[in-house]
């Protein structure tokens, strides 16, 4: 049984990890304190300092899905993440803030020693091994190269090494992950960060509740910009 709109707090859906860690101290500079921490606690349902606030767990990826379907009101996702949602979702999301947290970049990367533009240059049909088949076949289609994309749901750097792949489209930020595995980025293809993400009617129907919450995350991520 669903509680009544008006008593279900607002619900926000995070993702262990990096972004949660970076949506911290947004929150607090909204002045919003967690009562417990998702990696000690293993709670799923975190109750903050506000009563009309409520924070869920769930997997990065799965963020979309919660805000979309209005199990949660409002989330934080990565671009990477959002690319391929709306992918099979197109316009499922309102997403009103870059909150230019849990930064990165998405690219190609390569075994040391394999020659990606020669490779490109001859137009060979190149093997890419992937989690974002949509953002990897929009720039290779823009580029005019064949792919034959691999579609995976970890450890890319692993393909290349055993012949999975001659190519990977991963995400990179210290390049550390990449330079351990003998890998080199041959290509960037965007910049990734995190975004807040609004369920549309909740936008409608919860919008006297939801804008001071907007204003808050639009200043303090404002303000971390330009710190
Ligand atoms: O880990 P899990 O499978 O549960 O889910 P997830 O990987 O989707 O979640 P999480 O928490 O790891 O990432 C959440 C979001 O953080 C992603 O959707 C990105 O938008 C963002 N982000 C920022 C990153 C990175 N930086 C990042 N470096 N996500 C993943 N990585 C990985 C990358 O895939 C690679 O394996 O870290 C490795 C590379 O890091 P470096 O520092 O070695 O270059
Ligand atoms: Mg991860």
């Amino acid at each position: 049984m669903n509680m009544p709109e008006t008593l279900r707090p607002l619900t926000m859906a995070l993702s262990k990890g990096r972004i949660f860690e970076e949506t911290l101290p947004l929150l607090k500079a909204a002045g919003i304190e967690i009562s417990e921490h998702p990696e000690q606690s293993r709670k799923l349902i975190i109750a903050t300092s506000n009563p009309a606030l409520r924070l869920i767990i769930v997997r990065a990826s799965d963020v979309p899905t919660y805000v979309e379907y209005g199990a949660a009101d409002l989330g934080i996702a990565g671009k990477d993440v959002l690319l391929e949602h709306a992918a099979q979702h197109p316009g499922g999301l309102y997403q009103p803030i870059d909150l230019n947290i849990a930064r990165c970049r998405l690219s190609v990367a390569v075994r040391k020693g394999f020659d990606y533009d020669a490779a490109v240059k001859q137009g060979a049909r190149l093997r890419v091994a992937t989690k974002y088949t949509q953002a990897a076949r929009e720039h290779f289609a823009a580029k005019g190269v064949h792919v034959d994309l691999i579609k995976l749901y970890g450890s890319m750097e692993l393909a290349p090494l055993v012949g999975l792949a001659d190519a990977i489209v991963d995400l990179v930020s210290t390049g550390n992950t990449l330079k351990a595995n003998d890998l080199v980025a041959v290509e960037d293809i965007m910049p990734i960060s995190s975004r807040l993400v609004v369920n549309r009617a909740a936008l409608k129907t919860r919008h006297a509740e939801l804008q001071p919450l907007l204003d808050a995350f639009e200043q303090a991520s404002r303000a971390r910009a330009a710190a």
